[in-house]
């Protein structure tokens, strides 16, 4: 299987929990590694141009919301099919259907306020990791990347 990197978000709702710490942990303890870390607290612009997929979505406005309410964990995530990987470790997207032992199940309350975030392929991984780091704060622990 191949190397890949995903972004991970911790979102405000889990920030505000202090549970940062637990869901790097969660990510480590599953053999993944975090490759590019950082906290931050993002501006609309940002929240608007990172969902911007989901503009026409009735739920955009209040996810903006949601997501500048608090800071955030960024990180990226490298391992072998750390995509798949990740968005299983976090569970489905709505945290009242994400069993107990996910991300979602343990940490969030609903389908907005869920947690986490992982990119869904590798080509919105491309696009969301750029987002948010420099490759001069990625660690380039792999020499070629697919
Ligand atoms: P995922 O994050 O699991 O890939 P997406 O891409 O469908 O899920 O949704 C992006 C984000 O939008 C979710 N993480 C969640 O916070 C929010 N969201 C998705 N569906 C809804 C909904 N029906 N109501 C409110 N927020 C939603």
């Amino acid at each position: 299987m191949a190397v890949e990197r995903t972004l991970s978000i911790i979102k405000p709702d889990a920030v505000a929990k202090n549970a940062a710490g637990a869901i790097l942990k969660a990510i480590q303890d599953s053999g993944l590694r975090v490759v590019a870390l950082k906290m931050m607290h993002l501006t609309e612009q940002q929240a608007r141009g990172f969902y911007a997929v989901h503009k026409a979505r009735p739920f955009y406005a209040d996810l903006v919301k949601f997501m500048t309410s608090g800071p955030v964990v960024v990180s990226v995530l490298e391992g072998e099919g750390a995509i798949a990987r990740w968005r299983e470790l976090m569970g489905p997207t709505d945290s009242k259907k994400a069993p107990k032992g996910t991300i979602r199940g343990d940490f969030g309350t609903d389908v907005e306020r869920n947690a986490s975030h992982g990119s869904d392929a590798p080509e919105t991984a491309r696009v969301e990791i750029p987002y948010f780091f420099n490759a001069s704060e990625i660690q380039a622990e792999v020499e070629a990347l697919p």
